[in-house]
C-alpha cells in the first residue's frame, strides 16, 4: 500500500482508494497506480492537488488479491477469485467482494465453493478482506471520507446499497448521487466516455457482502463506490493496450473532482 499526503501535526482525514480484488480485472490496478504517480506528479503544479494532499490522506492499494493476480499470470487469464482452499472440494477460492461483513450472505452471493461470486465459509474469512477491513477500522487517527474500490468492466459508478435493489429516502442517496453525477462528468469530458451512475443494487442486481456496503453500513463512510472501468462489453477483461491511458485519465479526472468536491464541502 502506499500513503500518500503532507505530513501534518494535527489528524487528517484520509480517502482510501483499492483495486484488484477481482484477478482479472487488470485495468483496475492500472488506475490506482496512474493515480499515485499522477498526484504526486501534480504537487506544486496544480494547487488543487496541493490542497487535497494537505488536507487528507491517501492510501492506494493496487493489489488487494495478489495471489489471484499472479494466477492470472500464470495460470487462467480470467481467474477471479482469491486462491484459497476450500473444505469439501477441490474448487478453489472465494469473491473478495462477497465476503465483508455487513449482509454477508444475501442475495446474490452464493454458498458453492464452486462458483465465482462464493461468499465464503464465513465473513471476513479472506486474509486479503480481513486485513483490509482491519486496517480500516483501526487506522484511527483518521477519519476516512471517500472509499473507492475499482473493478472492470461496464462503465459506472455505483453507491450503496448493493444488497437491495431500492434505497430508503433516509439514507444518503442524494449526497452520493450527486457525487456520481459529478464524477461521470469529469470522466465524459475527458474523453467522452459514458458512465452510468446508481445505486449497485438497482444500477445492476442485488450483491450482498460487498465492500462499500460495509464501509457505508459499519463504518459510516457515506462516499463509498464501486468504479466499473472500461469497457462496454467489446473486449470486456481483456481490454487493449492503447485503452490503458485514456481509462486512467479519465478515472484520475473524476477522482480529483471528488477530492475537490469534498474539500469544499469541508
Ligand atoms: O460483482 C461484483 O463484485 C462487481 N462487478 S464485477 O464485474 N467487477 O465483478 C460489482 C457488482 C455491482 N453491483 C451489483 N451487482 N449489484
Ligand atoms: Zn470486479
Amino acid at each position: 500500500m502506499v500513503t500518500i499526503g503532507f505530513p501534518s501535526n494535527k489528524s487528517k482525514d484520509s480517502f482510501w482508494i483499492n483495486s484488484e480484488v477481482h484477478a482479472r480485472e487488470w485495468i483496475s490496478t492500472a488506475v490506482a497506480l496512474y493515480l499515485a504517480n499522477q498526484i504526486v506528479s501534480e504537487v506544486g503544479v496544480d494547487p488543487v492537488v496541493d490542497e487535497l494532499l494537505r488536507v487528507y490522506d491517501w492510501y492506494v492499494m493496487p493489489v488487494l488479491n495478489p495471489d489471484g493476480y499472479v494466477y492470472t499470470w500464470t495460470t487462467d487469464r480470467l481467474w477471479r477469485k482469491t486462491r484459497s482452499m476450500n473444505m469439501g472440494t477441490t474448487c478453489v477460492g472465494v469473491d473478495g467482494n462477497r465476503n465483508y461483513g455487513y449482509k454477508w450472505g444475501g442475495e446474490g452471493a452464493s454458498s458453492d465453493p464452486c462458483s465465482n461470486e462464493y461468499m465464503g465459509p464465513f465473513a471476513f474469512s479472506e486474509p486479503e478482506i480481513h486485513a483490509l477491513a482491519t486496517f480500516l477500522s483501526r487506522t484511527s487517527n483518521t477519519n476516512f471520507r471517500l472509499f473507492l474500490d475499482l473493478h472492470s468492466y461496464s462503465q459506472l459508478w455505483l453507491y450503496p446499497w448493493s444488497y437491495v435493489a431500492e434505497n430508503t429516502p433516509e439514507d444518503d442517496y442524494e449526497q452520493q448521487n450527486q457525487m456520481a453525477k459529478l464524477a461521470v462528468q469529469a470522466i465524459v469530458e475527458t474523453h467522452g466516455q459514458t458512465y452510468t451512475y446508481g445505486n449497485s443494487g438497482g444500477v445492476m442486481y442485488p450483491a450482498s457482502g460487498m465492500s462499500i456496503d460495509w464501509v457505508y453500513g459499519v463504518l459510516g463512510v457515506v462516499h463509498s463506490y464501486t468504479v466499473e472501468l472500461r469497457d462496454l462489453g467489446e473486449y470486456g477483461f481483456l481490454l487493449p493496450e492503447y485503452e490503458i491511458t485514456p481509462t486512467c485519465e479519465e478515472a484520475y479526472a473524476a477522482i480529483k473532482r471528488v477530492g475537490q468536491t469534498l474539500l469544499n464541502d469541508k
